[in-house]
Order: C-alpha cells, then structure tokens, then sequence
C-alpha cells in the first residue's frame, strides 16, 4: 500500500512526509526533471502489537507496513496550467493520498498570495475533478466510437457506457469520484484510468508550531482531515526515543499525532491486521476489511493460500483476557475456521496447511 503525499510548493509535503516516517530512511524512488519521488516505509503503530510482543518474548517484532511516498513536483499556478502528464501517471499508481494544506504563516516561506488554507483546499480538488472530467470524457467517446464500429463485446461496451455516463454527471456535479456509490465490478471498471478523485485523501493541515487549527471542512467520503504541527513533529519524529519526551514535555505536547495519522490513513485505505504469534515472532498483517481466511493465508505465503486447511483463530481480547494461547484453548475460545471465513481486525490466526 502506498500513499502518495501531495501538495501546492511549500506547504510542508516533506516536513510531514519525514514527521510521518519517524526516523525510517527514505529512498528516491523516482526523478526526473521537476517531479522528483522519495519513499519511506513506515511501521504502522499498534499497541496490540506490543501486547502480544510481550506476552510471547519472541526473537522478531513485526508491525504492519505502510508506505508513503513524497512527491514533489507542482509548481505555482497550477490551476492557469493543470497537472502535468507524468504527475499524473505517477498519482494514478498511489492507493491514497495525504493532501498537505499550509496553515502556517512564516515570511521566510514562500506562498502565493495571502495564506488561505481553504482557497489551496479548492485548488487541488479542482485540479483532482478537472484530471478526472477529461479521463471520463476520453474513455467516453473510445466507448460510444467502439459501439458504432459494432466491436465485439458490445454487452459490456455498452455497460461500461452507462457507468462512464454516471461517472460523467457526477463529475459535472463538481463532487469527487470517491462520493459515488459503485458496485464491486463498476470499480473495477474504473481501474486503469488513473482517476484521482476516487482514490481516499488525508487532509493533514500544516498549523506550524502554535498554529490553531483553521475551520476546514471536507464533507466526503473515504476522506478525513486533520491538523498537525509539522516542523515540531518532524522534528520530535526524528529525536532519539530518549530526547523525545523532554522534548515534547516542553513544548506541552501529550501525543504524537503520528500514530493517529498513520492509523488513519490504514482505516482510509480499508484495511485491518490480523496476528501472528510465536517465539520466533510476533507479526501484524494487513488484508482489507472482508478478506477471508484464505485470502489472510496468502497474505502470509502462497504457499499457505495454496495448502489451506483450516485456520485456527482467536480474537485478540478473548486472548488477553485468558492470558495465553493455551488458556484460551481450554475455555473453548480457540476456532477451528474454513476458507470462507471472514477474518475480524486484530484475529489471532494460525493456518493449518499440508504444504
Ligand atoms: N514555520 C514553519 N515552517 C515550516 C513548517 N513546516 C514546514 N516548514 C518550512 O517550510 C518550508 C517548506 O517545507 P517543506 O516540507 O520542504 O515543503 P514542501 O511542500 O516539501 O516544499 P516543496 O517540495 O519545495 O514544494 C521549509 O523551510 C520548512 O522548514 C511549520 O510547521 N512551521
Ligand atoms: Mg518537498
């Protein structure tokens, strides 16, 4: 999974890319003349995680990962020009974005104009629904040239026409893709054509050190929004675990917003964990919401998709209320699941195989 942080010149893309990394090295996955791509691989804090970890005293301990991939590369005055090409392209492979807003105002910064967070808001999502409106449109006419011409599937010619049709007054609603309600196979439909409205947004406005929040809001679906203190928590993020809390205690900060952002953005994605334990390791995984047993399995290794016999499962409360694996076998809690199964956040699973 990887989610692609964007934004208008200056507002902090990078502060918040290197905030929300926390210390994990990024790579440069991409350059080429202004777009410019750096990656980060970033463990996605659970406490269940460090539970489990405690209880088993395994050698590893294995988060579950996300990525997040710092693009730059849009320049001012996007909105006279639109996005470039192979923006993009690049955009059309991320799963999600964070969208970083400026709220900070600090004269050594470059901007655009007056400060005005809502205003940068409306400029990308425009951009997001123009991109959109001539993908739709193209699409669109190859549809209704492919009917004409009498082309061989015209079943599904003319049932992708009817969903581009939709598509195309939704659009023209000015609402993003990711409002409609579509079908498993008219999203699918969708795929490959790199529309950028329908893919779920962070909204991370940037307040700056004291900033308070400004009023924003963003009424969609698989999108959220929340402010954070980027230079700070880039900063806190890159302090070694013992400087950290004094660090924080001086600046009145209780928390990181970073694990809540990274949490997030799990939850935007649709995505869950479910639980390895042993001695060897204690490993979080990651499957969407609804994935069965047997999809977890592959998760794990083909192998075990492959040789699927029966998963063993528990819930994770059910887990820590007994106390351990054994405990929990004897009071019955301890289930024998087929393929069908559908796996439930935080299971604790164990695949039975004959690979
Ligand atoms: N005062 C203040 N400055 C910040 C804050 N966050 C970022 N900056 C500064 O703003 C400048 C731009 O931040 P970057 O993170 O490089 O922004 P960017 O969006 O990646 O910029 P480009 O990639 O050049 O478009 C840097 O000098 C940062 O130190 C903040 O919270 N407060
Ligand atoms: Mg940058």
């Amino acid at each position: 999974m990887q989610i692609g942080i964007i934004g208008l010149p200056q507002s902090g893309k990078t502060t918040i890319f290197h905030a929300l990394a926390g210390g994990e090295k990024a790579t440069s996955a991409y350059s080429s003349g202004r777009l410019d791509i750096h990656t980060a691989i970033t463990s996605v804090p659970d406490e269940r995680v460090d539970i489990l970890s405690k209880m088993f005293k395994p050698r590893k301990t294995i988060y579950a990962k996300v990525t997040y991939a710092d693009i730059a590369g849009l320049d001012k005055g996007i909105s006279k020009k639109g996005l470039p090409g192979p923006f993009v392209n690049l955009l059309g492979q991320m799963d999600a974005f964070v969208l970083v807003i400026r709220a900070f105002d600090d004269p050594s910064v470059p901007h655009d104009g007056p400060i005005d967070p809502a205003a940068d808001l409306a400029t990308l999502d425009t951009e997001f629904l123009l991109n959109d409106m001539g993908a739709v449109e193209r699409r669109y006419e190859k549809i209704v040239e492919s009917i004409g011409k009498g082309g061989k599937d015209r079943d599904l010619a003319l049932k992708e026409k009817g969903l581009f049709e939709k598509l195309k007054a939704h659009l023209d609603q000015e609402q993003p893709l990711r409002d409609m309600e579509l079908t498993p196979e008219e999203f699918q439909m969708t795929r490959g054509y790199g529309f950028l409205s329908i893919k779920p947004v962070l909204i991370i406005i940037n307040i700056g050190d004291e900033g308070t929040p400004p009023t924003l809001e963003y009424p969609h679906q698989k999108s959220a929004l929340v402010a954070l203190r980027g230079r700070l928590e880039r900063e806190i993020a890159e302090l070694s675990p013992e400087d950290a809390p004094l660090f924080m205690e001086e600046y009145g900060i209780k928390e990181l917003s970073r694990s809540r952002v990274i949490g997030l953005s799990y939850d935007l994605l649709g995505l869950q964990s479910f639980f390895t334990v042993g001695e060897d390791e204690v490993r979080a995984w990651t499957v969407k919401r609804g994935a069965t047993a047997v999809e977890a399995a592959g998760e794990i290794h083909t192998d075990l998709a492959k040789g699927f016999i029966r998963a063993e499962v528990v819930a994770y409360p059910d887990l820590i209320e007994l106390g351990g694996l054994e405990q929990a076998k004897h009071k019955g809690k301890f289930r024998l699941e087929g393929k069908e199964y559908i796996v439930k956040d935080g299971d604790i699973v164990h695949i039975r195989h004959n690979m």
